[in-house]
């Protein structure tokens, strides 16, 4: 009786051990399976995904007049203001405009629309566009590159969309 529940825990103890080395290969394997999914779909999301910089000055200037993305590519855009004028003087923000967006119209109507970082309210002419920033600051959006084609970009602090503009071209 006694030798037969001796016998019984042991057994027990060995079955217990060897379920954990199972685990322990197991959860090994997993990791390396789990390592090697995130590189894979790393490598596809870099394809996936493009990171833009755009700068603007004290000058009113943008450092790019041209953005190239890839159709069905995220876009990842940072607006940095590399100048040290507060925004209420020399504000920029990056605002990406539909085809046949009329610039000088569109710019005109923004400029009622201080409050919104000069982004008219229910207006259908934007695809995308990020926050005000003054001198220092910075800002990054993401957004589905449109369909390709030829856009205008611009900064619609008033004024500013004179200089202050490019293409947008998606291939
Ligand atoms: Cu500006």
């Amino acid at each position: 009786m006694f030798g037969n529940k001796k016998d019984k825990r042991v057994r027990n103890h060995r079955g217990r051990f060897a379920v954990n080395q199972t685990n322990i290969t197991m959860r090994y394997l997993l990791s390396i399976i789990t390592i090697l999914t995130l590189a894979f779909s790393s490598s596809v999301l870099a394809q996936d995904k493009v990171e833009i910089t755009i700068e603007g000055n004290d000058k009113m200037q943008f450092n790019l007049n041209e953005i190239k993305v890839e159709a069905g590519q995220t876009v990842v855009l940072t607006l940095k203001h590399v100048g040290k004028l507060p925004k209420a003087a020399m504000g920029h923000n990056w605002v990406l405009l539909t085809q046949g967006t009329e610039i000088n119209k569109f710019g005109a109507a923004a400029s009622k629309f201080a409050g919104n970082d000069y982004i008219p309210e229910d207006t259908d002419q934007v695809i995308a566009h990020t926050e005000l920033v003054g001198g220092g600051q910075q800002t990054t959006i993401e957004f589905k590159a449109p369909e390709k084609g030829t856009y205008d970009f611009i900064c619609s602090f008033p004024g500013h969309y004179a200089m202050m503009k490019g293409k947008f071209i998606v291939e």
